[in-house]
């Protein structure tokens, strides 16, 4: 049976198949409208003559077309204007000298087989470096001199240039793909901070050396000590920066390894990454850093005293050139989308699925180690439990921290749900079939607002009796009824004998129930760049790089062998602004 994405995009194929005006490519369309400058500025278009980000092409689209809001069709189930609404360019999607296609799985990597594909994915992310066009960008000028260059537009990129920003810099931030977020974007459940009114509106007793313990505990004490407490410590700090941007982190749960609720999202449970990637792209706007799009870092630059110099750049139309910085952040994020990497660092993952965004290619990692920095942790990649099987679309760790339960395929229950992402992974990759489902009911799905968009995207079995969601999803009807009754009889209890799950906030009692199947897939690379308390990056002899900075998954050191749910955008929001703010005071000698 096609999923009801599925069907939806067999509907908008037909739809673009059958459209006259869709048959060649958009060009011959708007060519007959009155030649290149019906979209170009200029009439002998030269690549020269486009800007990289392409922010003038996107405002002529939008300038006959209408606005996104306009062109979102609320008659649709699924229209990417109104779920883009904004964070994406015209451009991102629509290429006008080509044939159109379906693009989505450029980004999102639905495993799903997408009707009008045909399979070529943007070239703009992963193109193969041309090392002589880098040589000569090298002897070149520089097209351009910042005090402080920051590479990757994700929470901690944008974090990093905001705060360089706002430290008196003249800050460059430069996104290699056609819109900001990377693995920021996919974060679904929240933002771990101790210290918040929201805790204590909640009457929640958490300290510093809680967070710190919890942390170490769950990297299996493997994290740098140091670079963990600066991450609690100000934690609490970089949710009043979030908030004092405009965003929402008034919701609070937990997430696996922690001891208490400590997990900031916005209102409603809706997924955190798209919210504060929304809410930072906005003010990077605001500031005068918006980020500078489809340009791609490919090589850095050491003067002769090996102190850094600037970048070379690979510009979507205007190739490669050379920018002078006094200073450079990395936020490039991690390598999970990088097969070659997973292969030689991990792997036992070969083939794996992963949750990451297309982004995730190692670029930074790989630019470190050619100026001789230092690795730290690079062999620790982990598996989220809970990625959707028949796509790769994460099921948030929230999902089971507001109540789900999570069963083999016949029907049982195997693990503490709420025990740590390495030891569930481990647990589902020994299970039949190397998969599992999560289990709720109605109460559950009605509290979540990204539950209720697994279901917009047809990914959940949905049943009026447990009886018949286990016949649904093939699983023993005895073994699913035994397990929920026995599950709900723990939760009155207040003590899951079995498991020892800490927390059961729901029963799975109010029909209609759900199912959705998840497997283990790639999620975050622990390991990255060694850095410093103060976000510099080290050499190889464990000496700062002067004038490297480094934040967010690019790094390792601060989550140790195993991350818990929640400290990634923390460690994006703490390390981005320290990074940022560190980077700019060293480039203006303060
Ligand atoms: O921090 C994460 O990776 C996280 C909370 C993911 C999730 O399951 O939502």
């Amino acid at each position: 049976m096609p999923s009801m994405l599925t069907k939806h995009l067999i509907a908008v194929a037909a739809a673009l198949a059958c459209s006259t005006s869709f048959a060649a490519n958009l060009a011959d369309k708007h060519n007959a409208m009155g030649g290149c400058t019906t979209c170009h500025a200029v009439a002998n278009v030269t690549p020269a003559s486009v800007a990289d980000d392409e922010r003038d092409l996107n405002a002529r689209c939008t300038m006959c077309h209408g606005s996104y809001e306009k062109l979102a069709n609320k008659k649709l189930r699924f229209d990417p204007h109104a779920s883009h609404l904004g964070n994406i360019n015209c451009t991102s999607c629509h290429s006008v000298h080509s044939k159109p296609r379906l693009v989505c799985n450029d980004c999102h990597s639905f495993d799903m087989k997408m009707p009008l594909d045909n399979g070529k994915r943007a070239k703009g992310v992963e193109g193969k470096i041309d090392q002589k066009a880098v040589e000569k960008a090298l002897a070149n000028a520089p097209r351009e001199t910042v005090d402080v260059l920051v590479i990757g537009a994700g929470s901690a990129g944008m974090n990093a240039a905001i705060s360089a920003k706002r430290a008196g810099a003249k800050v460059l931030l430069l996104e290699k793909h056609a819109f900001s977020g990377g693995n920021s974007m996919l974060a679904a459940g929240g933002y771990n901070a101790v210290g918040t009114p929201q805790q204590a509106k909640k009457g929640i007793k958490d300290t510093v050396d809680s967070y710190v313990l919890d942390t170490l505990k769950g990297g299996r004490g493997k994290n740098d000590p140091k670079l963990v407490r600066i991450l609690a410590e100000e934690s609490a700090a970089g949710v009043k920066w979030l908030e004092d941007m405009g965003a929402d982190m008034n919701d609070l749960k937990r997430s696996g390894g922690a001891k208490v609720d400590r997990t900031h999202r916005p209102t409603g449970g809706k997924s955190v990454g798209p919210h504060i990637v929304d809410v930072l792209r906005a003010q990077a706007e605001k500031d005068g850093v918006a980020p500078r799009y489809n340009s791609r870092a490919v090589r850095l630059i050491l003067d002769k005293d090996y102190k850094i110099a600037g970048a070379i750049v690979h510009g979507k139309h205007s190739g490669y050139y050379k920018v002078a910085a006094k200073a450079v952040v990395l936020a490039t994020g991690g390598f999970g989308m990088n097969k070659d990497m997973i292969k030689v660092y991990r792997p036992t993952f070969v083939g794996m699925t992963s949750s990451n965004n297309v982004t995730s290619t190692g670029d930074g990692v790989q630019m470190a180690l050619q100026i001789g920095a230092s690795m730290t942790d690079i062999d620790w990649v982990q598996a989220h439990p809970t990625v959707g099987k028949a796509s790769r679309i994460l099921i948030s760790e929230t999902v089971r921290g507001v109540g789900a339960i999570m069963v083999n395929n016949k029907g049982a229950r195997f693990v503490n749900e709420l025990t740590t992402r390495d030891r569930a992974s481990d647990a589902i990759l020994h299970q039949p079939g190397r998969s599992a489902w999560l289990v709720f009911d109605q109460s559950l799905y009605s509290s979540a607002k990204m539950v209720r968009g697994y279901g917009h995207l047809g990914m959940l079995k949905k049943a009026d009796s447990v009886a018949e969601l286990a016949k649904l999803c093939g699983m023993d009807v005895k073994t699913l009824t035994e397990t929920v009754k026995r599950y709900n009889t723990y939760r009155a209890n207040g003590k899951d004998t079995e498991f020892g799950r800490p927390d059961m906030p729901l029963a799975v009692a109010k029909a209609p129930f759900y199912a959705v199947a998840v497997a283990p897939g790639i999620h975050h690379t622990m390991g990255g760049v060694a850095i410093t308390p103060e976000s510099e990056v080290l050499d190889i002899q464990s000496r700062p790089i002067p004038g490297l900075y480094a934040a967010g998954e690019v790094t390792g050191g601060v989550h140790g062998f195993n991350r818990l749910g929640g400290n990634a955008v923390a460690d994006t929001v703490v390390f981005g602004r320290r990074s940022g703010e560190r980077a700019a005071k060293y480039a203006l000698g303060k």
